[in-house]
Formats: structure tokens, C-alpha cells, sequence
């Protein structure tokens, strides 16, 4: 009916194809919005097939658009009340972090505030940042908390250019950026900061981030390695499921009262404590548990106390996230048992 039709809310997803926002169009559809999202290649068969599936659940618009492509956001995003802007360009193995990461991620997220302010219609801007926006820092005491006015130190990450490095530079930058931006034209926008997410993935390929969550119980020295990387570099191991991070987008783009940035994290832990935890749950894996010097506590913890005030509760706690993680990529071929 004409009636419902007008007051359907509609929304635009950018970075469609990616792990998160997958499954964000996806709960948005089941909620009864309309959404454009927008994808890099629309003709690639393979990276858009799980988005041509969701459009059986709803109205769902595939539109092509690059972040380094200014204007091409101006048709999705046109008629939107809310736009969840996701993607981001991810190259940790990049020996140019400044052109391939740093520059696109800034100017992306200006591109598309600059379509939603043409839009006139927006209500509101979700970004999503990153915990490795907020935790990375000198400090080496122990039993800090990190909370949303804290923001990662990119002073010290551009001077001595840790392994991996341009990521959280890359996402430091452009989410303060964004707050300058839509200081300045006057757009409602809000910041969710996810940790470490994994899950089931709607993805034709297992998403990195769930690689990482699960090398303990794959064995995969490399990612275990870079699981370690995490721990040293960003201060802990803090874990959400991939749902209730889209959950918190859409309670955040709904609720009237939420500003500024929210922390969303469910688990915080170090990867000694999450071996500990994954060999006692799944003991048919061949789990390490011994890690030498390598520090058994986190540095810091990172809150999520100002989401849960604002009204947000977690599904899924530590158990949930990795029984479902460990049955999904088992349903991927990746385990035995
Ligand atoms: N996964 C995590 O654990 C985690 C944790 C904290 C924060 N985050 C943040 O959450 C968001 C989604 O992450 P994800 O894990 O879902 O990542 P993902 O699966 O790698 O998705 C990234 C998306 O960004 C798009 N993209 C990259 N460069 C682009 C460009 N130049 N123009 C347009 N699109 C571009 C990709 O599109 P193509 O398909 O065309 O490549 C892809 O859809 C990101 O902002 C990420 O920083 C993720
Ligand atoms: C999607 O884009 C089209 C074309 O710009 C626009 O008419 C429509 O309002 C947009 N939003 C939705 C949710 O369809
Ligand atoms: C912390 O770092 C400073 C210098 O970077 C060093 O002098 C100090 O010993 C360190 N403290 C701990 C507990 O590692
Ligand atoms: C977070 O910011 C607060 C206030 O700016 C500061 O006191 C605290 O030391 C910071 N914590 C960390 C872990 O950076
Ligand atoms: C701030 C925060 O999220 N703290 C949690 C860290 O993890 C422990 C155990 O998993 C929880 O009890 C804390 O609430």
C-alpha cells in the first residue's frame, strides 16, 4: 500500500560485498528497509553472488562505486534516511600503506559524506571504525581501560611503523576526518568501533578477521602469529560477534539519542587466556597452550559500557561466538571434526 510504501525506511550500505555489511543489509532487509548498497565490481559474479541472494528477502539495489571515486555515491545514496558507510581498502601485506590504505580510506569516507550532504534526505551517518582507532599506544602499564576518548596514537605508529601499521593509521585518520566533516556541514553521524569480529559469514570466501579468530584451533602459525601481533600491538584480544556489531549499527542508526563514538566489544582476553578457554571447549583440537615469555594478561580492556548504557545488550557471549565460528567453518571444509 501507497501508505507503507512512504513510510518504509530506506538505507544505503557502502562496501556491500565485505564481511560486515553482508550481514548488516541483510538484518536490515528482515527489519523491512529498503537498501542501495554499493560494491567496487557489480559485474563480478563471484564477489556479488551472496548479495544477489539477499535481494529474495527484500529491495535490495546493487549500485558500483569506488571510494576514491568522488560523486559516484550520489545515486545510491540519494533518497536514504540512514547511510552505513563500511568500506574500507585492507592490505596488511602493502609496502605503500600512505597510497594504499591511508589516502583511499580518508578520502573514501570524505566522498561519501559529501554525497550524503548533496542528499538532503539523510538522517543520520554510521561509520564504522575500529578498535585500532582507539587502543594503540605507547603506555606499557597494565590494567588500563580504553574508552571512547581514547584514540590511537598515530604518532608513534607513522615514527616506528610496526608490522601493520598503515591499517590503524588508515583508520585512525579517516574517522577523524569524518568527525571534522560532518562537524562542519552539520550531519548527524555517528562512529561504532568494533573489535576482532567473527561468525558466520554470508561471504563466498571465510573472511580474514574469522582466520585470525580461529588460528589457534586451525594451527595456522602465521595468522597464530599475527593473532600475537594483535596482543602486542593493539593491547589485548577483544572479540565481538559479527551480529551483534551489525545489531549495534542499526540500534545506534535507530535510536534518536545516540552521539559520538561507541565502543563495541563483548570479550576482552589475550591470547594465552583464549588458548586456555578454545583447548578446555574443543579438546579434539590440537590447541597450544604453551607460549613461553610471551605475556599471559592483556594490557588494557577495552568498554563497551557506553553502548549498554545507551540500551544495547549482547547475544552472544566467548561460548556462542566460538561454537558458532567453529561449526561454520567446519561447514566451510576447514576442520575435520
Ligand atoms: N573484521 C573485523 O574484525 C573488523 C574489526 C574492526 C573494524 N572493522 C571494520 O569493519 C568494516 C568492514 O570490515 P570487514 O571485515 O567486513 O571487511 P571486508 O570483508 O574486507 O570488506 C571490506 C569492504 O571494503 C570494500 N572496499 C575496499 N576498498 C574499496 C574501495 N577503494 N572502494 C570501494 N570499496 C572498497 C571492499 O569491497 P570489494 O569487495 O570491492 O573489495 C569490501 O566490501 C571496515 O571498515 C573495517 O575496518 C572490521
Ligand atoms: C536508491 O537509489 C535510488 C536512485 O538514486 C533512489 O531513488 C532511492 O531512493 C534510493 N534508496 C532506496 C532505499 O531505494
Ligand atoms: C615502559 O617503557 C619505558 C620506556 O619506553 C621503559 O623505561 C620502562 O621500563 C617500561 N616499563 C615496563 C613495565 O616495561
Ligand atoms: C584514555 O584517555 C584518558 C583521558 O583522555 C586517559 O586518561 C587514559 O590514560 C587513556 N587511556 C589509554 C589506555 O590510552
Ligand atoms: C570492560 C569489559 O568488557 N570487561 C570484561 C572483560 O572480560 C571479562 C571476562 O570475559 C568480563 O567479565 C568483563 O566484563
Amino acid at each position: 500500500m501507497a501508505t507503507h510504501q512512504s513510510s518504509k525506511k530506506t538505507a544505503c550500505v557502502i562496501g556491500g560485498t565485505g564481511f560486515v555489511a553482508s550481514l548488516l543489509i541483510k538484518l536490515l532487509l528482515e527489519k523491512g528497509y529498503a537498501v542501495n548498497t554499493t560494491v567496487r565490481d557489480a559485474g563480478n559474479q563471484k564477489k556479488v553472488s551472496h548479495l544477489i541472494a539477499l535481494q529474495n528477502l527484500g529491495n535490495l539495489k546493487i549500485f558500483a562505486a569506488d571510494l576514491t571515486n568522488e560523486g559516484s555515491f550520489d545515486a545510491p545514496v540519494a533518497g536514504c534516511d540512514l547511510v552505513f558507510q563500511l568500506a574500507t581498502p585492507v592490505n596488511f601485506a602493502s609496502e605503500d600503506p600512505e597510497n594504499d590504505m591511508i589516502k583511499p580510506a580518508i578520502q573514501g569516507v570524505l566522498n561519501v559524506l559529501k554525497a550524503c550532504a548533496k542528499a538532503k534526505t539523510v538522517k543520520r551517518v554510521i561509520l564504522t571504525s575500529s578498535a585500532a582507532a582507539t587502543s594503540i599506544n605507547r603506555l606499557n602499564e597494565t590494567g588500563l581501560v580504553v574508552d571512547e576518548s581514547n584514540w590511537t596514537d598515530v604518532e608513534f605508529l607513522t615514527n616506528e611503523k610496526p608490522p601493520t601499521w598503515g591499517y590503524p593509521v588508515s583508520k585512525t585518520l579517516a574517522e577523524k576526518e569524518a568527525w571534522k566533516f560532518a562537524e562542519e556541514n552539520h550531519i548527524d553521524f555517528v562512529t561504532v568501533i568494533p573489535t576482532l569480529m567473527t561468525g558466520p559469514s554470508l561471504t563466498p570466501d571465510i573472511p580474514s578477521s574469522v582466520g585470525l579468530a580461529t588460528s589457534l584451533i586451525t594451527g595456522n602459525e602465521f595468522l597464530i602469529n599475527a593473532l600475537k601481533g594483535m596482543q602486542m600491538l593493539s593491547g589485548s584480544i577483544s572479540i565481538a560477534h559479527v551480529e551483534d556489531v551489525c545489531r549495534a549499527h542499526i540500534f545506534l542508526a535507530e535510536k534518536e539519542s545516540a552521539s559520538g563514538r561507541y565502543i563495541c566489544c563483548a570479550v576482552n582476553t589475550s591470547v594465552p587466556e583464549l588458548a586456555k578457554f578454545l583447548k578446555k571447549r574443543y579438546p579434539q583440537y590440537n590447541i597450544p597452550t604453551e607460549f613461553g615469555d610471551f605475556p599471559s594478561k592483556s594490557k588494557l580492556i577495552i568498554s563497551s559500557e557506553k553502548l549498554i548504557k545507551e540500551g544495547f545488550s549482547f547475544k552472544f557471549g566467548i561460548e556462542e561466538i566460538y561454537d558458532q565460528t567453529v561449526e561454520y567453518i567446519k561447514a566451510k571444509g576447514i576442520l575435520k571434526n
